[in-house]
């Protein structure tokens, strides 16, 4: 397969590439800092990237990448039993992490490589093909550990370069973001998008709204955020002439991850006089969907099928439907060239997500307005929670609850959260109702063991949990006050 960054070797050396604070490197450093690393870990089976917010991350995995050596993005602020699952499930042959980052026990016995930023060596050509495994991504489930999503070359050639030609996206384009980089949105779309592209991304290191607004007011183009990301955006424009300013200047502004709200998408459109444009994706599937750049913009829609993306609605019984009527309601199915190839290690969980055909089975519910614009309106799945545009399984919260000795029984929901679209509750029967855990205790055992994202931000209390006759937890009687 051709090169999946020609701009690595054809842009001119001294352009920008990425920009992490003040911390910048060129194309022609980047290109150096990678073939530099690539020399070392070619041969490899998997490595592991340490997934900070951080130019070493990037390197990390633009080296694994022209190595022809899959890469899987850690989250940083993964609890013990999160990363022991993950790496005994992947069994990489190394972490690639940046100097003076502390890594936890989970990894001790892992042989470990600094990246050195500053490294020079000659990029290698890839001899890979272009299903080969680009990245292995985790990603949540109703219940169990997270999967690890297996993500082709192929894959994320394919799905930039649909982006590119739906947002009329190119080297000019100058992206920021504060996205993790452990996910598909912040490291697929906000990394390798704009090397792709051979422009330029400055990440933020973490969000806000002061940083959107210095570096749009400096030459950035595009914006990318999560939901919760644009709400923080229109709650602090009332306040701030400067922030409007500066998003006015935009090209284009992006939010996918989850559902940002009509409401939201006004708020910005009045205060700045611009459209921000949904797309519509999976780990799975990199991108399905988006508002096209020169489209009618229409919130509360993620657009139409990007060039290459088949897509259809299908009933509970799996007939699809052909009416595109506003109305009707059915699971969205997709196939192409953007799907993932398996999850690894679940033969198992990867032939139930695929039809006989190929097709994907995404789980959203959607409905197709006339012209053929996809509308998102809901998930098939109660137990899958979008929070602050992380997707969390109920049943591994529920599990790493179960752990803590003050807990007899736990079930976890989602309820609607004005900043994170939907916050994680648990429901609690204490080991002993005399005393039971409180909730700050309850939250850190789930962040030091799981990740922070999936910590309670609730906990309520109960003497027994609902359960129908077969003995199955009612979440629907657990009713949110
Ligand atoms: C709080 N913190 C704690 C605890 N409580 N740490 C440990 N133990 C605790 N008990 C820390 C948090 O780690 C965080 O630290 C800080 O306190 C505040 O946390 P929190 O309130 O949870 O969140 P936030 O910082 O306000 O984050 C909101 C956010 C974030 C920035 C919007 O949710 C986010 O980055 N979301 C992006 C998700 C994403 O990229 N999804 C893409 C996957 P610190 O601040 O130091 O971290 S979906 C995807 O990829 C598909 C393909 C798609 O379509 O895009
Ligand atoms: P993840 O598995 O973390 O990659 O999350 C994928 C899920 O995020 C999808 O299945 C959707 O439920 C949701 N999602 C992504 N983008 C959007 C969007 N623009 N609108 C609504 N939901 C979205």
């Amino acid at each position: 397969m051709s090169s999946l960054f020609p701009a690595l070797t054809g842009a001119p050396a001294e352009r920008a590439a990425l920009r992490f604070g003040e911390r910048s490197l060129t194309y022609g450093e980047l290109g150096a800092a990678a073939g530099a690393l690539a020399a070392r870990i070619g041969g490899a089976g998997r490595v592991a990237v340490w997934a900070t917010p951080a130019l070493e991350t990037a390197v990390a995995v633009l080296a694994a990448l022209q190595a022809g050596v899959a890469a899987v993005p850690l989250n940083p602020k993964s609890g013990e039993k999160e990363l022991g699952h993950i790496l005994s499930d992947c069994a990489p042959q190394v972490v690639l992490a940046a100097a003076g980052d502390e890594l936890p026990s989970a990894l001790g016995d892992l042989a470990r490589i600094d990246v050195d930023v500053q490294a020079t060596g000659p990029l290698p050509t890839p001899s890979v093909s272009d299903e080969d495994p680009a990245l292995i991504v985790y990603t949540s489930g109703t219940t169990g550990p997270p999967k690890g999503a297996v993500i082709p070359r192929r894959a994320v050639a394919h799905t930039l370069d649909a982006l590119a030609d739906a947002w009329q996206w190119t080297g000019e384009d100058v992206l920021v973001h504060g996205l993790p980089l452990f996910h598909v949105h912040g490291l697929v779309l906000g990394i390798l998008g704009p090397l792709r592209r051979g422009g330029s991304v400055r990440h933020l290191g973490r969000f806000t709204t002061e940083g959107v607004a210095r570096e749009l007011n400096d030459g950035a183009t595009m914006l990318f955020g999560v939901p919760t990301m644009y709400h923080r955006i229109a709650q602090a424009l009332p306040e701030d002439p400067g922030l409007a300013q500066a998003l006015g200047k935009a090209r284009l502004l992006v939010s996918g991850s989850a559902a940002l709200p009509v409401h939201d998408h006004e708020r910005i459109t009045a205060a700045t006089g611009q459209r921000v444009v949904e797309r519509y994706g999976m780990t799975e599937t990199l991108m399905n969907t988006s508002v096209r750049a020169d489209g009618e913009p229409r919130a509360g829609t993620v657009g139409v099928p990007l060039p290459g993306v088949e897509l259809r609605l299908v009933e509970e019984d799996g007939t699809p439907i052909t009416s595109y009527d506003g109305e009707t309601v059915g699971e969205i199915q997709v196939r192409g060239p953007n799907l993932f190839t398996e999850y690894l290690n679940r033969p198992d969980a990867t032939t139930a997500a695929f039809t006989q055909d190929g097709w994907f089975r995404t789980g959203d519910m959607a409905v197709r307005d006339p012209d053929g614009y996809v509308r998102i309106v809901g998930r098939k799945a109660t137990d899958l929670i979008k929070s602050g545009g992380y997707k969390i399984g109920a049943g591994e919260i529920e599990n790493a609850l179960l752990e803590h000795a003050g807990v007899r029984e736990a079930a976890v929901t989602g309820e609607p959260d004005a900043d994170l679209g939907e916050r994680i509750v648990a429901w609690i029967v204490p080991a002993d109702p005399q005393s039971p855990p409180p909730a700050e205790e309850l939250a850190n055992h789930v962040a030091a063991r799981l990740a922070p994202h999936k910590r309670p931000r609730k906990v309520h209390y109960l003497d027994v949990l609902p359960r129908n006759d077969m003995g199955k937890i009612m979440k629907r009687a657990l009713t949110h006050d």
